[in-house]
């Protein structure tokens, strides 16, 4: 097994959802935790319970992950003994919106789009070249379901993920010769923020993607990604596709009826 005691783990996204739940699971592996979000507050006051559960370094970083030029001197500019990531997750991400194309709202794919594709890019290329000189580094993309099917007005959100899954593949291409890793972790319907992020704060909508069936949870997503983190040097797990058990497909979940208000 690859030992994760003292790596450093840049994990993006880590104030809510999946992010935090990786962050919480790599903590009690005893890494140290490279955070990253725009809500700095919520990240900080996270990052403090982990320090005092698992007495592991941990350094935030207030970044948005659709600013090339934050990217850069967020990660450029950290201090010496941070600079080594060994493993990059780069979670960041959000879908807006759910509008069959024709009537999709042009603000909210460019923030999917700005986020999922071009975040995930910025990242990558700032850290990526480190790995290749220092000879070692794991990149784990959180893509998801969405990126190997598309379902009905899921269009540009299932776009972004599918460009995560080229990305991966290219990516690993790129890297064939170096020790480098490359995986994507491609959950179904997972319970975090994701919906409410999707539907502006709708909170009452945002519930109806999970009635009367058990999605998976953010730590299920965390399970896989450090099942990836910690094979030998010799393996790489190319992709894990999570679906809960209720969903069989991308768009065939299936219902309680009596569950369902
Ligand atoms: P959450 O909304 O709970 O978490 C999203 C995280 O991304 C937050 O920490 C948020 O932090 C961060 N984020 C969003 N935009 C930016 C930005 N511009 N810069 C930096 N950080 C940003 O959702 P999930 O945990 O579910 O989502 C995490 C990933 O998992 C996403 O890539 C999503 O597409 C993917 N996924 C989710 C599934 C689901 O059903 N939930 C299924 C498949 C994949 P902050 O707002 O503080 O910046
Ligand atoms: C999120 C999965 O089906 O909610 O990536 O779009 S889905």
């Amino acid at each position: 097994m690859y030992s994760l005691k003292n790596k450093i783990v840049f994990i993006t996204g880590a104030s809510s959802g999946i992010g935090a739940a990786c962050a919480h699971q790599f903590a009690q592996q005893g890494a140290h935790l490279l955070l990253a979000a725009r809500r700095i507050e919520q990240l900080e006051d996270y990052a403090q319970k982990l320090r005092s559960s698992f007495h592991v370094r941990i350094h935030t970083l207030k970044l948005d992950v659709r600013k090339v030029s934050e990217v850069e001197t967020a990660l450029n500019g950290l201090p010496q003994e941070w600079k080594n990531i060994s493993i990059l997750v780069n979670n960041a991400g959000l879908a807006r919106g759910m509008e069959p194309l024709f009537e999709g709202h042009i603000d909210d794919w460019e923030e999917m789009i700005d986020t999922n594709v071009k975040g995930l890019l910025y990242v990558s290329r700032t850290v990526i070249p480190g790995m290749i000189e220092r000879g070692e580094g794991h990149i784990i993309n959180i893509g998801s379901a969405a990126g190997h099917w598309v379902y009905p007005k899921g269009n540009v959100y299932c776009a972004t993920k599918y460009a995560v899954a080229a990305l991966t593949e290219g990516l690993r291409m790129d890297l064939l010769g170096t020790p480098l890793r490359v995986s994507t972790i491609d959950p179904g319907l997972v319970e975090t923020e994701f919906s409410v992020v999707r539907f502006h704060g709708d909170t009452q909508r945002a519930k109806t993607p999970y009635a009367g069936m058990t999605p998976l949870s953010a730590d299920d997503i965390a399970d896989a990604v450090l099942y990836s983190a910690t094979r030998p040097p010799h393996v790489n797990i190319q992709e894990i596709i999570l679906m809960p058990t209720a969903q069989a497909a991308i768009s065939l979940v299936h219902r309680k009826q009596t569950e369902i208000q």
